[in-house]
This record gives structure tokens, C-alpha cells and sequence, in this order.
């Protein structure tokens, strides 16, 4: 596949290699684990499509023009084989992570997500027996319509329906790390696995009702000492007025501004590492969800951008394989 250079803003300089980038994105068309509609297949293609009319300035004007970003372009999907696409996301991730580059995912339905954090979580809390030595908590930040914590859906375990849950199978990801933003869609067995378990939750409703710098502070203040956060997007957090191209158009969501307004509230929140899943192209109309999509990974690479040169001023620099002095 062709990767042409005025994506992302322009960003994604021409050959450019993952070993010089610090943001790798890598698409991931894969939609066989979406319960109700498929189509998140198309999503990477038109993402990078509609990224070609985003400029290297987020919209709170944060410059993001000096970023070094390499798309890697699609991992070879196969839609009847889960395994082998697991191991072929593994692979990439593993890749990304070595060569020090934040990675940003493009899906594909959100049961991609577990492979993903699957990788990160492996590299940055190798298990460690009975040595006591105590793994860093590792974060996630969920912004999503459902909680997708089901133990099985229909007859599997994959589903897109249950990958939080599968993610929280991982020894370093505890519930009491997770926050999930615009909840509103629940089963009751997951919503009595969240009242066991404590996840903190912020419902669209509270994110309608309360201003974002205060939610932000709250999610900040439960994630205090997790140094590793992942983001991901599942875009049906998003209204379907805002976002009618999804698998699932679910009601009373959070409009762009919410999203948006959010993200940047949550900017101090470490990226590890970030998807952006769920957007259907095939029910989007006028592109209005792929365009929002684009703009978030724009977003993303603005906080990126501001983390990196916030270390640079603290003299270190932390890189998805550790922290490192400044040269
Ligand atoms: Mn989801």
C-alpha cells in the first residue's frame, strides 16, 4: 500500500523511518468481532483520507509541525484468522515500541484494542514471579458508549463486546486503573462487574452536567502514580449527531466539543500509547465521523507533542522503552 506524504497534516515525512519517528501509526482493517454492523474495515483508508485536510496545528493551536510521525500503514488482516491477526498486530507493536515511537492504532472494531495494550502491557510489565518486584501500574482511559466488558458475547470471547474484559485479564491492568468517559449503553452483567470491581466511571450524562477541567481533575487525582497510560476511542462515545458513522449509533452522547474540551483537560495524563476504533464509513454520512476521527488523532499528537516538550524542559525524556537523559 501506497502511504502518501500530506497525511496527517503534512506529518508524515517522506522517508521518514520508524526508527527516526516518535509517533508510529499503524491501521488496523479488521471488523469481524463487531456484534451488530460491520464497516471499521474501511476506517484507516478514510481516516488518512480526511487527515489530508488537517494542518499541523491542533485546534488550540498547539504546533505539532516538528513532530517526527511515520504511518506504517495497514497490518495484513485476515477477517477468518483471529490469531494470526493478533500475532500480526503483536508483531508491529512490538516493532513500535522498540524503535521508542508512541504508537496511535487505527481500527478496525475495538476488539483490536486487546492485542494492543496486550503488547504494551508485556514490554512495560514483564512478569516477575515471586521476585516482589512490583510492576509500575499501568492506566487506561476508556472513552466509550459500553463498557465492552461481557465475559463472552454470542459464543466468543473476542468479541468486541467483551475486550476490556479480556485487557483486565492482564496482570498489570487493574480495575482500580481504569476509567472509562461516556458510558451509557451497559448489560447488566457488566454493570454488576463494575460495581464489584470499583472502576471509576464518568457517565455522558455527568459529562454534559460538570466542566471538563473538573472531571479531568478527578480521573487525574484516581490515576495519581500511574505512569503509563493508555487512550482508547471507541468513536460511538461520541453522540450519533456527532458521529452517526459507527457500528453501534448509540443515544445521548458526548458532542465533539465534550470530546475535545476532555482531551485537552486530561493533556498532564501520560500517552503511552492510543486507538482510535468504531468508525464505520459505509453509515457515515457527509464524513462528518471519519473527519472527527482524523481530527482526534490530530488532538492526540497535539498532547504528545506538549508531554515531549514538557520533558525536554525537566531535562528526560521518557520513550516507550524507558526513561532517558536528554543528549
Ligand atoms: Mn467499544
Amino acid at each position: 500500500m501506497k502511504i502518501e506524504r500530506d497525511i496527517w497534516g503534512g506529518l508524515n515525512g517522506e522517508g521518514r523511518s520508524l526508527q527516526d519517528a516518535q509517533v508510529a501509526i499503524v491501521g488496523v482493517p479488521f471488523d469481524s468481532a463487531a456484534c451488530y454492523r460491520r464497516g471499521a474495515a474501511f476506517a484507516p483508508d478514510k481516516m488518512r483520507e480526511m487527515s489530508k485536510r488537517c494542518h499541523p496545528l491542533t485546534e488550540r493551536f498547539v504546533d505539532i509541525s516538528d513532530l517526527r510521525v511515520c504511518d506504517l500503514g495497514d497490518i495484513d488482516v485476515d477477517p477468518l484468522d483471529w490469531p494470526a491477526t493478533y500475532n500480526r498486530i503483536d508483531r508491529q507493536l512490538q516493532e513500535v515500541i522498540h524503535a521508542g515511537a508512541v504508537p496511535i492504532v487505527l481500527g478496525g472494531d475495538h476488539s483490536i484494542s486487546f492485542p494492543v495494550v496486550r503488547a504494551l502491557h508485556n514490554h512495560h510489565s514483564p512478569f516477575r514471579g515471586n521476585s516482589g518486584v512490583p510492576s509500575q501500574p499501568f492506566g487506561l482511559v476508556w472513552f466509550d458508549a459500553h463498557p465492552d466488558l461481557m465475559h463472552t458475547y454470542g459464543v466468543s470471547k473476542y468479541s468486541h463486546a467483551c475486550t476490556l474484559r479480556r485487557i483486565l485479564e492482564l496482570n498489570n491492568i487493574k480495575p482500580r486503573h481504569v476509567v472509562m468517559i461516556g458510558v451509557r449503553k451497559v448489560e447488566p452483567e457488566e454493570y454488576e462487574f463494575m460495581q464489584e470491581t470499583g472502576i471509576y466511571c464518568v457517565h455522558a450524562s455527568e459529562v454534559a452536567r460538570y466542566p471538563a477541567d473538573a472531571i479531568a481533575e478527578g480521573i487525574r487525582e484516581h490515576l495519581s502514580g500511574v505512569t503509563r497510560v493508555y487512550w482508547s476511542f471507541d468513536i460511538d462515545v461520541l453522540d450519533p449527531a456527532f458521529a452517526p458513522g459507527t457500528g453501534i449509533p448509540t443515544p445521548a452522547g458526548l458532542t465533539t466539543r465534550q470530546l475535545f474540551d476532555l482531551v485537552y483537560a486530561l493533556r498532564e495524563l501520560p500517552v503511552t500509547g492510543a486507538d482510535i476504533v468504531e468508525v464505520a464509513p459505509p453509515f457515515d454520512h457527509a464524513d462528518i465521523t471519519s473527519f472527527a476521527a482524523a481530527t482526534l488523532v490530530m488532538e492526540i499528537l497535539g498532547l504528545i507533542k506538549t508531554q515531549r516538550e514538557s520533558e525536554r524542559r525537566a531535562g528526560y525524556t521518557t520513550t516507550s522503552v524507558g526513561v532517558q537523559s536528554v543528549r
